[in-house]
């Protein structure tokens, strides 16, 4: 490799590597000497924030130090790498995380305890990294730490947004959003102003023809914007190497603004050129599930996507292989279709910069990519206006054209007698306006496509996909059943339970091979263990009791069962069937007599969720959980029988506190709408038992926990196409039980009924979509079956043992071994 320093300098810099802390003293001159120089203060002045930087910053050079040995390891070995490219990556807190990867928390608590403070509220200062919406965006970050964790050569691709997921607030019951401004001191990226690339947009596209007849295209005008890199190291667990994270921020290109316009006094214009370029990067959509199709947004897209693909090519190059071993070095996974874009810009690279033929070329760029489907909803499949992408990115259209052309040839050759599979497959619909399907471009560009657990790719297979299946056959489309990190969803929320459990299976291995975790099976039965299990739970249980005092003013009971659906809120997601099942028991409760009310189980009903700005029915059914708590909190007939809370704000952070404290958790999407769901994995490994429909990866933890582990209720995948028509189409009545919470609802028990009105005609009278209906007796049914199954602690805590024994599968270490095996074809190189 070759460096800056010649080599008879490179001594001095041998003798003076930085040495990094391993111990408390270590940390505690790190810790004082980041207060006093790099942040200016002192004894006299020293905050929990400034004792935050500075912890952060300690640990930030030791990660440093191993990020630098990581990437030139990597290379000097010029292995085969992998790329993640995704638009989000909810990546929470990073302190907490680096501590107990390089393994000293304890020495840190200790050091901090010395200087004055406490380490819990330390790390409380961080602002989450909440640069995703959901689910999508946390698989992201799992991802990057099993990447790390297993010495994998990777790095993650994303956007440096100034804004992330915004803050929810709730006032008078309703949802207002507040900007997610993060970046005021971000101790965790590293600006690198010296790696940037052009971006650019709008222009023409000009034909030439060479000496040799060929014709080549370019792409010339329009307006350029810079990306610039930040870094962000990411620390495996108990292993030296540390990954890249490289998120691009916007700038408008050739510095801070135009001199030119500045300099003949077009001061305005000259600010608004350079604001319209850092908008690209300044605030992350924030829809779940949902595509809106703006203008900025394929901005962003492109933005985003050539800059790593340069960043990708500039690094290949160096290495001076040959074109063809270009899928042999890199591989490009696509975290759903928002980077398909990439498909179509390296295309270009390779045809119009570097010359090669068509053919070559997309031999190439399909051998490098792989695309992962996270939904079969209609309206998150993202599709372009051809209008749009035309103005934007003119030759990028063209391109995508040819690929079309020579993509429908083949089909057509090889159907040649159904005459309407053209128009199915094309990557072109032919609507009005036209679009450009970007999953169907996103398959064709790519030799592996997967779903993200059994049904999904299995329904993706079945339905969306069927005629791409037909093309390419069945090879081409595999599953990956998500996963999630042990080390943050375990370690990290949970430690008193990972040290429980690290008594029980000869020591914290498990959190790199989770599947030891079968060793506490055995202890299932054991009277001390349950003891010592249940007493952690009870302690979690506090620990958010007091969280939900602090944030809503309510008292809930820790021995009362906690109840707890938290996720993005959404209809196919049922948080209004939660809460009409949640009305329901409160009906029931109110029509008791005080004999019969002593003998029920205490219950506290937990929801958490954003609803994006725009999805008013998501922010009716937050006001609709809060009118409820409104009521049923101030009841003194029920006191703690019933307690309804509405978390705000939920973020990684707060599913920290919220996992390890839940008895039972909601996951009961109609069936075949949630691709696979993740919380799911986080409640079981925190020792809760789940309620949950037959879908996404609920069908695998019930494969593995058994049946008498968990609560399964309602209608299956198969049969909602069914019941779907038979509500438009036929007679639909609505469950009796569902019926009398309508009409309380509609009595104003809680508040002005008209406020509920939509959310009750969606299920009475327009066609009840999402089979709340249909699945509400079983709903009621299974929750009278959990309550009764809660009675029996003993059993219940069995249960609950068994059920994180066999959780082994679903670590996000085990998703990322199958992506290397099965799609990337890479190997692990330990530094
Ligand atoms: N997912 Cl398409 C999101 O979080 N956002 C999205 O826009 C789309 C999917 C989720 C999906 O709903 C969950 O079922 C998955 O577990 C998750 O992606 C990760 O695959």
């Amino acid at each position: 490799v070759e460096a800056s320093i010649p080599e008879p300098q490179r001594d001095a810099w041998q003798r003076n590597q930085p040495r990094s802390f391993s111990d408390k003293n270590g940390f505690e001159q790190e810790v004082v000497r980041h207060v006093e120089t790099t942040l200016a203060r002192s004894v006299f002045n020293c905050d929990e924030i400034a004792a935050y930087s500075a912890t952060s910053l300690a640990f930030r050079d030791r990660l440093i130090t191993d990020w630098n040995k990581t990437q030139q390891r990597q290379t000097y070995r010029d292995t085969k790498r992998v790329y993640y490219l995704s638009l989000e990556f909810l990546m929470g807190r990073a302190l907490d995380n680096a501590m107990l990867n390089v393994g000293l928390k304890d020495a840190a608590k200790d050091g901090l305890q010395e200087l004055g403070f406490r380490i819990e509220d330390v790390i409380k200062q961080e602002h989450d990294a909440a640069l995703g919406n959901g689910g999508l965006g946390r698989l992201a970050a799992c991802f990057l730490d099993s990447l790390a964790t297993l010495n994998f050569p990777a790095w993650g691709y994303g956007l440096r947004y100034r804004y992330g997921i915004f803050k929810q607030e709730i006032i008078d019951g309703y949802q207002v959003e507040v900007p997610d401004y993060w970046l005021d001191f971000n101790p965790w990226e590293f600006p690198r102003h010296d790696v940037t690339v052009d971006i650019q947009f709008f222009g023409h596209v000009n034909k030439s023809t060479k000496a040799d007849g060929k014709t080549i295209s370019s792409w010339e005008g329009g307006e350029i914007v810079q990306a610039v890199a930040y870094d962000v190291p990411i620390p495996g667990y108990a292993t030296p190497t540390t990954n890249n994270l490289r998120l691009w921020s916007s700038k408008a290109s050739g510095g801070e603004f135009d001199f030119q316009k500045f300099n003949s006094g077009d001061y305005e214009s000259s600010v608004a050129d350079q604001q319209r370029a850092e908008t690209i990067s300044a605030v992350l959509y924030p829809n779940d599930n949902l595509e809106r199709g703006k203008e900025l947004r394929l901005k962003q897209q492109y933005f985003w996507v050539a800059a790593s693909l340069y960043d990708i090519v500039r690094r290949f190059k160096k290495s001076k292989r040959s074109w063809k071993e270009f899928p042999d070095q890199i591989a490009i996974q696509l975290n759903d279709t928002h980077p398909t874009l990439a498909i179509v810009e390296l295309q270009r690279i390779l045809i119009d910069v570097e010359g090669l033929e068509w053919d070559v070329a997309w031999n190439i760029v399909t051998n490098t990519f792989g695309y992962t489907n996270h939904t079969v909803l209609p309206e998150a499949l993202e599709k372009w206006p051809v209008g749009l992408v035309q103005h934007l990115l003119p030759r990028h259209l063209q391109i995508i054209y040819d690929i079309n052309l020579f993509f429908l040839q083949t089909v057509e050759k090889a159907f040649p007698k159904d005459r309407d599979i053209l128009r199915r497959v094309s990557i072109i619909e032919e609507s009005q306006p036209k679009m450009v399907r970007m999953a169907y471009l996103a398959i064709v560009g790519s030799h592996k496509v997967n779903g993200v657990a059994e049904l999904h790719s299995d329904l993706i297979r079945a339905t969306i996909f069927k005629d791409f299946v037909e093309i390419y056959g069945s090879d081409k489309f595999t599953n990956v059943t998500n996963g999630i990190t042990p080390r943050r969803w375990l370690h990290q929320a949970n430690p008193r339970l990972s040290e429980l459990i690290a008594t029980k299976c000869g020591g914290h291995g498990f959190l790199k091979d989770l599947t030891l975790l079968n060793k506490l099976e055995k202890h299932a039965g054991d009277k001390d263990f349950r003891r010592e299990w249940a007493e952690i739970k009870y302690a979690n249980k506090v620990r958010l009791a007091k969280h939900i005092k602090d944030t809503t003013g309510v008292t809930v009971n820790p021995a009362a069962l906690f109840d707890v659906q938290v996720k993005r809120i959404h209809e196919y997601k049922r948080q209004q069937l939660n809460i009409f099942g949640v009305i329901h028991r409160y009906l029931t409760l109110k029509a008791m007599t005080p004999e019969e009310r002593k003998k029920q189980l205490a219950r506290v009903s937990i929801f958490g969720g954003k609803a994006a700005p725009g999805y008013w029915m998501a922010k009716q059914i937050i006001h609709l959980v809060n009118s409820v708590g409104a009521v049923v909190n101030n009841d003194e007939e029920i006191g703690d029988l019933l307690k309804v809370i509405f978390l705000e704000d939920y973020n990684v952070s707060k599913a920290e506190i919220i996992c390890p404290a839940s008895d039972i958790s909601e996951h009961i999407s109609t069936a075949g709408t949630e691709a696979s769901g993740t919380s799911n994995m986080k409640f079981v490994l925190n020792g809760g038992l789940i309620i949950g429909t037959c879908d996404g990866a609920n069908i695998e933890i019930t494969r593995e926990v058994g049946e008498s582990n968990i609560f399964l209720f309602g209608n299956l995948a198969e049969d909602v196409e069914d019941l779907r028509h038979a509500h438009t189409y036929g007679s639909h009545s609505i469950d009796a039980d569902l019926e009398k919470v309508f009409l309380e609802i509609e009595k104003g028990t809680f508040g002005t009924p008209h406020d509920f009105g939509a959310m009750i005609g969606a299920v009475r009278s327009h066609g009840d979509y999402y089979l709340v209906s249909d699945d509400f007796h079983s709903y009621i049914e299974t929750h009278h079956l959990v309550d009764a199954a809660y009675r029996n602690q003993d059993e219940w805590i069995a249960k609950c043992i068994t059920s994180v024994a066999r959780m082994g599968f679903f670590t996000s270490d085990r998703c990322i071994n199958e992506y290397a095996e099965e799609i990337w074809n890479v190997e692990p190189l330990v530094v």
